[in-house]
């Protein structure tokens, strides 16, 4: 007979044992979009302590829909070594790749899960923790009680480096430079703000616009162009997934050097 009280003991036990686990991260991704997805796995797979929080119900940001909601993915060729690494089926149209967009997004919260990256839905990201002018956490509730505006403190979380992949709104800085009296690592000390539309610069500088902007707190993906005032570049994911993939690169090289 199956036990009402066991199936609802093994949710509480199972979800509070990982959630007080981590508590205590080495990267605390925001956002659950390609960039941070990319990043988180490859983070986890080299065996970092990695937690991402997405606000929404279910991760994947703005890849499920394509472009105008039809859903398929064009990527540029130069992503095959990450499009292998999620294994999914490519559609070869000449220069470009084009995956369906429903696969190349389950495959990234699937594949990230398996390499070991902690995913908390259902939880906004709402502050970060600033001691000495450095980041070193952020502040989470969950995110019915941020939508329905309820009077409930939040938790913090520590981390060693927080990344931002919060997408167009790049969420998590504007909290930072609104409520910390900082300068972050950009020509103006303050956000760029995102430019127009640009497909070529746009993937180019999301890449290049991927990188520590303040002591421990990195950008990549649409944040870090929001940030450092990069081109638009609509329905094209390749920037995204090699965004996510640097950001990766520099916070491994980042924590090794302690
Ligand atoms: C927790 C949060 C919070 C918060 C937001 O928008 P995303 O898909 O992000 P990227 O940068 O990985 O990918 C961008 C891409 O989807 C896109 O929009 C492109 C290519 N646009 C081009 C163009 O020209 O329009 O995902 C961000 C995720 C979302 O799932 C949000 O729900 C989540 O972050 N999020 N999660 N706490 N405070 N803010």
């Amino acid at each position: 007979m199956i036990q009402d009280l066991m199936i609802s003991k093994l949710i509480v036990k199972n979800y509070f044992e990982k959630f007080e686990n981590y508590l205590d991260v080495d990267v605390a991704i925001v956002g659950g979009g390609p960039s941070g997805l990319v990043a988180g796995h490859y983070l986890a797979k080299d065996g970092f302590k990695v937690a991402l929080f997405e606000t929404k119900l279910s991760p994947g940001g703005g890849m499920w829909g394509g472009g105008m909601m039809f859903n398929e993915i064009v990527l540029q060729k130069n992503t095959i070594d990450i499009l292998k690494d999620f294994e999914v089926d490519l559609k070869d149209e000449k220069d470009y790749y084009v995956v369906d967009s429903v696969q190349m997004t389950s495959s990234l919260i699937y594949k990230s899960s398996r390499a070991g990256l902690k995913i908390f839905n259902l939880i906004r990201v709402v502050d970060v923790v600033l001691k000495d002018d450095s980041v070193c956490g952020i502040v989470i509730n969950w995110n019915p009680v941020e939508y329905m505006s309820l009077h409930v403190d939040p938790i913090t979380v520590i981390s060693k480096k927080v990344l931002d992949a919060t997408g167009h709104p790049a969420e998590l800085t504007s909290i930072l430079v609104k409520k910390a009296n900082i300068k972050l690592y950009t020509p103006s000390g303050k956000i760029e703000g995102e430019k127009p539309m640009n497909a070529d610069l746009g993937e180019k500088e999301t890449v290049e616009n991927t990188k520590e902007v303040f002591k421990n707190f990195y950008v990549c993906g649409m944040a870090a162009n929001g940030v450092f005032g990069g081109f638009r570049m609509g329905p094209i994911f390749g920037g995204m997934l090699l965004s996510g993939y640097k950001a990766y690169k520099i916070l491994k090289e980042d924590l090794r050097k302690g």
